[in-house]
């Protein structure tokens, strides 16, 4: 394991080491309706986050992103705003969301809070001016109001459906009480698309945007980042319709995920996804936040855009600052597919200047302790029924463990959804009439949407509500196994989850992985996915590699193993579905 040998695989540059933090922040998603109760109403809030904070400076990581708090009527889940700048009630107050970012700071963490561009809530004032006011009028200037086709205007103005099922196309009463004009939806029927062709909207996010600069916040992660320009002329579109419409297609070779109705992907670009107008839009952030007092806020794109080469375009320099690798999240538990997403990866972003941002799991995905424990030639699933495919949950955990070490050893930032610290599995037995995710009521239960990954979180294993919150409320039910993966069961406890977690964090911080340079291994190739992690000056070398193959994988003699996903059950023999870290 000479220098030479990786020299030669070189796959991305290291960092100085005074590099800004966003470049290799590990950063934590918090889901506020479901990390910590104050109140025991069932749901969680802010004053719950504040208290709880210093289990994540233990945990180690460097920022927390906080899921949407804003006043809501909460027919997304928060993702359907009606007021931008106040909080919901359910979720505390503005001192509230004041305390919390005054508490993280205070504990070193950073606060990237969540901005929602694409639409408001059909709540919002702007929307209620707009179906008060008439066609054409300046109100209903700020959506996008079409007239109908057909005789009387009875048909959507064209063929576009909701990412959530159904029609993308609402039709409104007019003031005379006669059906008028149609309104686009590209989420639910409350959650109008707004027209970000006029200056109004873009003004009204610069100052949304500096409103929370002002408040303290690090940063904005943006949501549908690639959706807020429409094709001119909104023309129909060919491709899918729905979220399942090829989800049963053989996978393409080479591909692990189908293109879904929410996607970008490779080939002809639906008129409502990654048109080059959302970059001017950017832009303008970009430079706005630059002009905020130091230090550096960013914002991180949440844009379903395929090819890679197509989405590093978001985080070219004067852009954005992240864009989550979905398609690293997407990939099945292959070995060639994740040597194929980590080149692409580095060679896109590095094109362009910008650090990878990794995750595995969000609020919208199937866990990944879940997902990697289904059958992997298969398309990922839009949650999980009781009736349906159940996955593994011992394999699942198992490679869940090892694709997070595989995630924190890559250099670059990396993304972290609240629950997978504890190797959480999907709720995967809720019944249906629990469940709040509009795609499951849209599609008339076609899709099983998104609850399963967003039950609240075990703390606590003899206590109501498993810690939660002071009460036995939960707005989701909480299924039996959780109570084995609480914080309690697992803090201290050597090869737990938690503990694997925290040791991991803190070794990444320690030797600076994230901001390492990346080479390919010789030991990498066929089942294997093996590479060196070192240091700018190259002091500090570490190997991480991940055996996918049915056989023991044998390390070269006098290789130190720092940190292991399960044990090495004979020293020096990486098994099955296990990765390590180790020094060279
Ligand atoms: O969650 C999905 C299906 O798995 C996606 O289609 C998702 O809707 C898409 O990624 C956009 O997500 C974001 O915007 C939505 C909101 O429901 C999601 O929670 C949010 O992450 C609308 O605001």
């Amino acid at each position: 394991m000479t220098q030479n040998t990786t020299a030669a695989a070189q796959l991305h540059p290291a960092d100085p080491a005074d590099a800004p933090w966003w470049r290799d922040a590990v950063i934590y998603q918090i889901y506020p309706r479901s990390w910590a109760d104050s109140d025991g109403d069932g749901i969680g809030d802010l004053p719950g986050i504040t208290a709880r904070l210093p289990y994540l400076r233990d945990l180690g990581v460097d920022a927390i992103w906080l899921s949407p708090f804003y006043v809501s009527p909460m027919h997304d889940a928060g993702y359907d705003v009606a007021d931008y700048r106040n909080i919901d009630p359910i979720f505390g107050s503005l001192d509230d969301a004041d305390a919390l970012i005054a508490g993280a700071h205070d504990l070193g963490l950073k606060v990237i809070v969540d901005l929602v561009p694409n639409h408001s809530s059909s709540a919002h004032e702007w929307f209620q001016a707009a179906l008060a006011a008439e066609p054409g009028s300046a109100e209903r200037g700020r959506y996008i109001f079409r007239e109908g086709k057909g005789e009387n205007g009875e048909e959507p103005p064209n063929n576009w459906p909701s990412v959530f099922g159904g029609n993308g196309w609402t039709r409104v009463t007019e003031a005379d009480g006669t059906p008028g004009q149609w309104y686009l939806h590209i989420f639910d029927t409350t959650q109008p698309d707004y027209d970000w062709t006029n200056p109004e909207v873009g003004d009204e996010f610069a100052s949304i945007l500096e409103f929370w600069c002002e408040r303290g916040v690090d940063g904005f992660r943006v949501d549908v980042a690639h959706g807020l320009v429409k094709e001119e002329g909104l023309p129909d579109w060919d491709g899918p319709l729905q979220m399942l419409d090829n989800s049963d297609a053989a996978l393409p070779s080479g591909e692990d995920e189908p293109i879904r109705v929410h996607e970008a992907g490779p080939g002809a670009k639906p008129p409502m996804w990654d048109q080059e107008g959302v970059h001017e839009i950017y832009r303008r952030w970009r430079s706005l936040l630059d002009k905020q007092p130091s230090p550096e806020r960013i914002l991180c794109a949440e844009a379903w855009v395929k090819p890679e080469s197509q989405l590093a375009r978001y985080v070219r320099s004067d852009e954005m600052h992240q864009a989550f690798n979905f398609d690293f999240l997407d990939t099945h538990w292959n070995a060639e597919r994740f040597r194929n997403v980590i080149t692409t990866s580095f060679e896109e972003n590095d094109a362009v200047g910008a650090p990878t941002t990794w995750v595995l799991s969000n609020h919208d995905v199937v866990r990944h302790a879940s997902r990697l424990g289904l059958d992997q030639s298969l398309p990922r699933p839009n949650g999980i029924a009781a009736d349906q495919a159940q996955p593994n949950a011992e394999l699942g955990l198992r490679r869940a463990r090892a694709a997070t070490m595989l995630m924190l050893g890559l250099p670059g930032s990396a993304y972290i959804y609240q629950g997978e610290e504890l190797g959480l599995p999907e709720s995967t037995d809720m019944p249906d009439e629990f469940r709040q995710d509009p795609t499951f009521h849209r599609t008339e239960g076609k899709e099983i949407g998104r609850d399963g990954c967003r039950v609240p979180i075990p703390w606590v294993r003899d206590a109501p509500s498993l810690g939660f919150g002071p009460s036995d409320r939960t707005w989701l039910p909480q299924p039996e196994s959780y109570g084995a993966y609480a914080v309690d069961q697992q803090a201290g406890v050597a090869g737990s989850t938690l503990e694997l977690y925290r040791s991991m964090l803190a070794a990444r911080r320690e030797a600076g992985l994230g901001l390492g340079s990346a080479a390919w291994h010789e030991l990498s190739g066929g089942d294997v996915i093996a590479f060196v992690n070192a240091s700018a000056d190259d002091s500090r070398r570490t190997l991480v590699l991940v055996n996918l193959g049915a056989e023991p994988l044998v390390l070269p003699a006098g290789t130190v193993v720092t940190h292991q996903s399960e044990d090495l059950t004979t020293e020096g023999h990486v098994p099955t579905d296990v990765a390590v870290w180790a020094r060279i």
